[in-house]
């Protein structure tokens, strides 16, 4: 691939990490010609353009080396990080950014009961998250089906799919509403900075370093 002169963020399209991440962006004193409707924002100032994504599609793209660095939940990187094993998951978390905040959790119908992971042996778990939950079990050495599902996931123990879920809670309101309670907590998530392992040496290397600079100030100010 030819070097680029631009440093290129991916950032999700439209969803919740978009506000935020634009915001936390304008605060580093980056702005974009607005272009929502289109796929690239052209930077104004510095030279730092942004590619607007489903938020899925980030590591592969920082992967490939499409973009430099990405702002994605913790969940989508780590995922991406467990299924495509090395090489080309050689992805960093660069700095977690303090928003987004959410949990990946096991999730029961309200009249199991749950003491251990152990008390899952034998079930169907529904999920998004294949990869991080069949890394969990088998660190659990727990014996269970994975049953992988790309949306509505918290449906799929009324639907007799699967006997219960592995799934994204916030508030915890979704899944009362589906008779459903939190049992256990496989990963603590937030949007995060995403990046290659090793950063670039070129004059986008040194841009990135202002960048973490800024966010680093901009972030501590939050705290
Ligand atoms: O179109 P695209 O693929 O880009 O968007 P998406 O629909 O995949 O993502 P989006 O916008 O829903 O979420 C983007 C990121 O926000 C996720 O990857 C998480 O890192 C983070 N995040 C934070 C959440 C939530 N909170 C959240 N509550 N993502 C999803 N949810 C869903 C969850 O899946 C469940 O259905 O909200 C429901 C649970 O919320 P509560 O409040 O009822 O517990
Ligand atoms: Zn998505």
């Amino acid at each position: 691939m030819k070097p680029r002169d631009r440093l290129r963020i991916a950032m999700q399209k439209s969803g919740r990490l978009t506000e935020p991440a634009l915001d936390l962006l304008n605060r580093c004193g980056l702005t974009f010609r607005q272009s929502r409707d289109k796929l690239f924002c052209f930077g104004e100032g510095e030279p730092v353009d942004l590619l607007l994504v489903r938020d899925d599609d980030i590591p592969g793209l920082i992967a490939q080396g499409v973009c430099d660095l990405g702002i994605v939940g913790r969940n989508v990187l780590s995922e991406f990080k467990g299924v495509t094993g090395d090489g080309a998951a050689a992805l960093a978390e660069w700095r977690p950014l303090g928003f987004g905040r959410c949990r990946l959790s096991i999730a029961v119908p309200q009249d199991m009961e749950y003491h251990t992971p152990q008390d899952l042996a034998g079930l169907r778990i529904a999920t998004s998250y294949p990869g991080l939950l069949n890394q969990w079990l088998r660190e659990k050495a727990v014996n269970a089906s994975v049953v992988t599902l790309a949306g509505s996931v918290e449906i799929a123990p009324k639907l007799g799919t699967a006997d219960l879920i592995c799934d994204l809670v916030q508030s915890g309101g979704t899944l009362v509403a589906n008779q459903l309670r939190e049992a256990d907590v496989l990963l603590q998530s937030e949007a995060v900075l995403a990046g290659p392992d090793a950063l670039p040496t070129d004059e986008r290397g040194d841009m990135i370093d202002l960048l973490l600079k800024r966010l680093d100030g901009v972030i501590q100010v939050r705290e």
